[in-house]
């Protein structure tokens, strides 16, 4: 079955948008949800240790701490995630014996989530329709067992989500490749795999390079397909900090985001009572995918001022010694025309050109980006276009001025780091083969789009996913979820419970795992993980409380455990000394990942230590040794009459997969998730009444029929010609094949749509 009817749907109720996001209700907010799921006592505990020195890294987004000094440093959403994983439900055999796979099948995501955690291995063993306990030593001589049997390594998937820290991704690799694969899928290829192509073909480096710092000191801030006020929320007080010091904000975006008008800084005594900080001086509410068109104006409009006063716009010096392809791009800029810009973006000539002046008048540019640029056709194009953008004035590696792609689950870019990526460097492979004595697999894996495809066509049989929700992360539900029923074994490493455990291959597994906020204890000795935030900062994460079963191992222990029983015939690999001792995983990653060195020590220094981005030394390791400019063909999106551009994103209260409640605060929609968001310029011209119930259809170049039911329109300022409705509900619609050119990321910021009046 693809849509799953949603129980937990109330009464719809809908009231204007918010023009402010934070502030006390925010706060009150997240206290009551950390209520309703755990007691006073664990609240205070968690939310007391997030994001202190020796305390929690917050998993709630991969924004940096400030310092981490300060009491308090986190936010409504992230206290909600935390208190989400603190909840004292539990998910028990009995919760098994009483509910078989195929009730829990027909359940909500949220339903599922608000049952509690794990705390026993499980197995579904073939032809059953109930998971039963199963010993741990069992259930991965099982799994070992079935990888064994495979008729080659690649016929196995092992999935990550971003969740993982450095110490287990730098196994689960190192695992995966010593059994001989490097079928490494992550929720990364959903998320930034579009930001990191991009960067790497013109910058050779797919991170960021800004740090806090270089943010609070900008003369200029773009803040492009991206909502802070409920993704990043402590990004709105570095924000508020940049404006207190002079600088200006430009948001882009087909929606008046809350956190994009206002923001009440929740933990200051003036975000409380007072009307709170305007946070864009300027915005844009750009046509979905217009972004490219924006950038190529603004670039043609920094050539001809260019033109109008030789040597004071551009920076010569720095494009002669530090880049290439300046000419081409620059022949190519110059054919853009202002029609095609102003059908592709929706905007006016006048607004565009006030932002050209804005850049003109600003030395320290940094450009913010999330995924309303990343999951699109040409997300990697519009990327590159934002790099000619800040190349042609010498904007990088300069303090206050770079690219800032705003990361999403906590350590995704950790995992990248330690070697979590289907398509691995030479270097890093041969490192590994130095360090380890084997020869690691050479040939590119499988992304999460390719994996699926392989499950599809019988070409992998053995799923293995640690951490995430893969079949409700994915594209095209139906598709994925018969996939993943084709398997001979699927096994989830988990917290939570989530609709990738009710949908099982022949025998599936659940190993239920120790959480952020857990203590993680061996021998009486406390042990720590390590996390990389999105602006590089490598730093420690303890647990406080006590692990919420007695059975739960940690996923270092797991991974570790596993890799030695399927490599019983080598390589040889210290996994017994892995598992128990995390220092000596992390002094592998200091010999094999540069930046690393002495990571054991540096680690444990208060606030930890950030990576050097080789960008800001103006070292460019592409192929040509320089920063690359790139010509960037023309794209406009356009749906076919009556239909709308479809975009699929996040409520207030939501992690990724996991709603919270119905509601979306920010956005004054109230009792339900299956709504669809129009402006009433369509609803007029489609003659659909505000409040009238629809299906979605999609409509794609494979002539396939995708539906999601019994959708209520809300009449929203959107921009004319598109819609927006929440992920993963809406997932059913993505087509598979629908894949960013060169990250193939799926295009879940662009589905084109008609609404069809609800049977
Ligand atoms: N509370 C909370 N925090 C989270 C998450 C969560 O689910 N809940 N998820 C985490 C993860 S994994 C990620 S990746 C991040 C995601 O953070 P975001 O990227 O902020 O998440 P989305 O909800 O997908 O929002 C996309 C934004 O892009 C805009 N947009 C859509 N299409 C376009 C376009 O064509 N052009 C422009 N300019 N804008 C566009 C949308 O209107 C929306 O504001 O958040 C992280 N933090
Ligand atoms: N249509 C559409 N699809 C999208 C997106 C979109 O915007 N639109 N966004 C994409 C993006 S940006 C991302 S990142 C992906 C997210 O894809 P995933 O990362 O796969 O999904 P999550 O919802 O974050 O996973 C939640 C589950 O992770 C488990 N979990 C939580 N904490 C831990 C932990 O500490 N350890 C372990 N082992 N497990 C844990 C819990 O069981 C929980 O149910 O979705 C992508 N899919
Ligand atoms: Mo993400």
């Amino acid at each position: 079955m693809g849509a799953v009817e949603d129980r937990d749907e109330g009464r719809l109720s809908v009231s204007a948008p918010k023009e402010w996001a934070a502030g006390v209700p925010g706060v009150a907010h997240a206290l009551g949800y950390a209520l309703g799921q755990t007691s006073v006592r664990r609240a205070a505990l968690t939310l007391l240790n997030v994001n202190q020195d020796e305390g929690l890294d917050c998993p709630g987004c991969a924004w940096p701490e400030p310092g981490r000094r300060h009491l308090n440093e986190y936010c409504e959403n992230g206290a909600k995630h935390v208190a989400d994983e603190a909840t004292t439900r539990r998910v028990t055999p009995d919760f098994f014996r009483s509910h078989a796979v195929s009730e829990l099948d027909g359940k909500s995501d949220q339903w599922l989530n608000r049952q509690g955690r794990l705390t026993e291995p499980m197995v579904k063993r073939p032809g059953s329709d109930h998971y039963e306990p199963i010993g741990w030593d069992e259930a991965l001589g099982l799994v070992a067992g079935e990888l064994r049997r495979l008729d080659g390594p690649d016929e196995a998937l092992f999935y990550t989500s971003g969740r993982l820290g450095n110490e287990a991704a730098f196994l689960l690799q190192l695992f995966a490749r010593a059994f001989g694969t490097n079928n490494l899928p992550d929720c990364s290829n959903m998320c930034h795999e579009s930001s990191g192509s991009a960067l790497n073909q013109t910058l050779g480096t797919g991170k960021g390079s800004v740090s806090l710092d270089d943010l609070h000191e900008a003369d200029l801030v773009f803040v492009v397909g991206q909502n802070p006020g409920t993704n990043h929320p402590r990004m709105l007080s570095a924000l508020e900090e940049t404006k207190r010091r002079g600088g200006r904000v430009v948001a882009v975006n087909p929606l008046p985001e809350a956190g994009l008008m206002r923001f009440k800084h929740p933990q200051k005594v003036r975000g409380v009572l007072g009307k709170g900080t305007q946070i864009a001086d300027v915005f844009l509410q750009i046509r979905p995918g217009g972004d490219l068109a924006l950038f190529q104006a603004l670039n043609l409009l920094l050539l001809q001022a260019e033109d109008a006063a030789p040597g004071t716009v551009l920076d010569r010096e720095f494009i002669t010694a530090h880049t290439t392809g300046f000419a081409e791009f620059a022949e190519h800029a110059r054919l853009t025309t202002w029609p095609d810009v102003l059908e592709a973006t929706g905007l006016t000539r006048e607004q565009i050109e006030d932002v050209h002046a804005r850049v003109l008048a600003s030395k320290k540019i940094i450009v913010c980006w999330a995924m309303g640029l990343t999951q699109h056709k040409h997300g990697v194009p519009t990327i590159r276009e934002i790099v000619n953008f800040l190349l042609m004035r010498g904007g990088l590696g300069r303090p206050g001025a770079g690219v800032c792609p705003v990361r999403g689950h906590s350590n995704v870019q950790g995992d990248r780091t330690m070697g979590i990526w289907e398509k691995p460097p030479a270097w890093f492979l041969k490192a590994l083969e130095k360090e380890f004595g084997f020869t690691p697999p050479a040939g590119h894996g499988m992304d999460t789009v390719e994996a699926i495809r392989a499950m599809r066509d019988g070409r992998a049989k053995v799923f293995l996913g640690v951490g995430g929700n893969f079949v409700r992360a994915t594209p095209d539900s139906e598709v994925t979820e018969a996939a993943l029923r084709s398997c001979r074994l699927t096994v989830q490493i988990s917290t939570k419970l989530n609709r990738s455990h009710t949908v099982c291959g022949d025998t599936a597994l659940i190993l239920p795992t120790l959480g952020r906020s857990d203590r993680d204890v061996r021998d009486g000795v406390e042990r720590f993980v390590t996390v990389e935030d999105s602006m590089s900062q490598v730093h420690t994460s303890r647990g406080k409380l006590p692990p919420a079963s007695e059975h739960l191992l940690s996923e270092v222990s797991i991974i570790a455990r596993l890799a030695r029983l399927t490599l019983a015939d080598g390589p040889e690999l210290p996994w017994e000394e892995f598992e128990a001792d995390y220092d000596a995983v992390r002094d592998r990653i200091s010999r094999v990942v540069p930046g690393f060195e002495d990571f054991n020590a540096r680690v444990r220094e208060p606030g930890g230590f950030r990576l050097p981005n080789p960008v800001n030394d103006h070292v460019f390791n592409t192929p040509q040794g320089k920063a690359v400019f790139t010509r960037n063909a023309f794209t406009m999106l356009k749906a076919p009459r009556g239909h709308l551009i479809l975009q699929t994103l996040r409520s207030h209260d939501q992690w990724n997969t996991v709603p919270y409640t119905e509601n979306d605060r920010y956005r004054g929609i109230k009792g339900s998730r299956r709504v669809v968001m129009v402006n009433p310029l369509d609803l007029a011209d489609l003659g659909i009444a505000d409040g009238g119930r629809v299906d979605l259809v999609g409509v794609w170049e494979d002539g396939v029929e995708r539906r999601a039911p019994g959708f209520t329109v809300v009449s929203y300022p959107t921009t004319p010609g598109s819609a927006a409705a929440y992920y993963p509900e809406t997932n059913v619609l993505v087509p598979l094949d629908s894949v960013a050119d060169v990250s193939n990321t799926p295009t879940s910021k662009a589905v084109v749509v008609r609404l069809e009046a609800a049977s």
